[in-house]
């Protein structure tokens, strides 16, 4: 089979750019490893910046998510029983937009099939070759047999886990890595959201997050060991433990059936160049951030931003600047979003290590945010989102 980009993962990134490809008359052909149903019903990220859900309104396939989604002028910081609205709307003009990742995938799934785009869900065995040539391939294994994907360009939006990251020799590859002694214990429940805005609580017994799904699911986190083990958390323990953790005069928790649990670890990451030869990395199989600042898609669909306009340029009229530039173009904005996730993870999470010094500052630090119009400035105009293109 002969495409002209092929692109490995059906996850966000892969996704939205073989449909921006699409629209930009080219083609592509997108190697899944697992199933359909399985990347369909992935639960992850939920919070979109305004460029990026401007950016799905643009390419035709926000249609679901403005009918479903909730947009969010705020955020509320709490910490010792205190509040502060940081207000998107009055600080930036912006707001950001609730709706979950798993229906922009079935969403972009939906809009590639309608159109005839192929999507080879449970290709496995992806192996990528002849990169620094003008004619690489990839081989899969696909209904029973390997098979063969020519192509001009490979995209590498196979997440942190995929292949397509260590196909660049680790002469030439820089790596960049943090781990946080801590993850988080996220849950999903039937019950209505406990605030109308999203809820980041800093307290002595760990950090604690408050999210939404809908106006009938709650998403919420705790800080816990990054290898904690959920035996230990039956449904009672997790709602006493949020109870606390975002205890406030006045406010009360609604507890529900929790119908999901599950634990993340927390990692910073960044692996360079994000280009080797025809081979592009894009989302987390180049860049993690911890989820604190909400950046991870957002990040994947900023790369698949800057790749589309340069291979637009390139199939249209051979301009190879934009390819050539194009890890330089999306480093300086996932440097950035690096610096504010790993910021909002000191300025909120319990850290073992730190000695009454370092309490201190983290105090002074969030009580200057709380004070000051320049510091909530700061935080509101990373929270929607930088510009795409940097
Ligand atoms: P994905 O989504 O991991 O998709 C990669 C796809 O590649 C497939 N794959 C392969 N296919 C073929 N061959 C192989 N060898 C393959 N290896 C892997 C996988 O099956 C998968 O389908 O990467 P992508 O597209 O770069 O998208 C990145 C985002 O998924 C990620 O950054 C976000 O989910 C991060 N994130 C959040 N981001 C936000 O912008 N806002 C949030 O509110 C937010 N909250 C979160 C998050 C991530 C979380 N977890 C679970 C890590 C909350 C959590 C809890
Ligand atoms: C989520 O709703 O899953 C979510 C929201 C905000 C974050 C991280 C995750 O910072």
């Amino acid at each position: 089979m002969r495409t002209q980009v092929g692109i490995v993962g059906a996850g966000p990134a892969g996704l939205l750019l073989s449909h921006l490809l699409h629209l930009n008359g080219i083609e592509s052909v997108i190697l899944e490893a697992r199933s359909r149903a399985y990347v369909e019903g992935r639960i992850r990220a939920g919070v979109l910046e305004q460029p990026v859900e401007q950016l799905l309104i643009d390419a035709g396939v926000g249609d679901r998510m403005r009918a479903e989604g909730m947009e969010h002028a705020g955020v509320i910081l709490r910490t010792e029983g205190r509040d502060h609205r940081i207000d998107f709307e009055a600080l930036t003009g912006k707001h950001v937009m609730v709706y979950p990742q798993h229906k922009i995938v079935q969403d972009l799934i939906a809009a590639r099939l309608a159109a005839g785009g192929q999507i080879l869900f449970e290709a496995t065995g992806v192996s990528l070759n002849d990169l620094r040539t003008d004619a690489p391939f990839i081989l899969y294994d696909h209904a029973g047999r390997q098979q063969r994907l020519d192509c001009a360009i490979v995209a590498g939006c196979d997440g942190f886990h995929g292949i397509s990251r260590d196909a660049i020799p680790a002469s030439i590859s820089r790596v960049y890595d943090r781990e946080y002694p801590f993850g988080w214990l996220g849950i999903l429940a039937d019950t209505a959201p406990s605030s109308d805005e999203l809820v980041y609580a800093r307290h002595d017994r760990g950090f604690a997050l408050l999210s939404m799904r809908s106006p009938s699911v709650s998403r919420l986190y705790l800080q816990c060991e990054p290898d904690e083990d959920l035996a230990l958390w039956s449904d009672d323990r997790i709602w006493d433990e949020l109870s606390l953790r975002f205890a406030r005069d006045g406010f009360v928790l609604r507890p529900g059936a929790i119908t999901q649990k599950g634990v993340t670890a927390m990692r910073s990451f960044v692996s360079e160049p994000m280009q080797y030869g025809r081979l592009f990395l894009l989302g987390d199989a180049a860049h993690i951030v911890p989820p604190t600042g909400a950046k991870g898609l957002n990040l994947a669909a900023a790369d698949v931003a800057v790749l589309t306009r340069a291979l637009t340029a390139w199939f249209g009229s051979g301009a190879s600047d934009g390819l050539e530039t194009y890890g330089q173009t999306c480093l300086r904005r996932v440097w950035k979003a690096q610096r504010f996730s790993w910021w909002m993870t000191s300025l909120l999470h319990r850290f073992d290590t730190h000695s009454p010094f370092e309490r201190q500052m983290q105090r002074a630090e969030l009580d200057y945010v709380f004070g000051s119009v320049a510091a909530s400035t700061t935080l509101a105009e990373n929270y929607v989102g930088l510009p795409l293109i940097l």
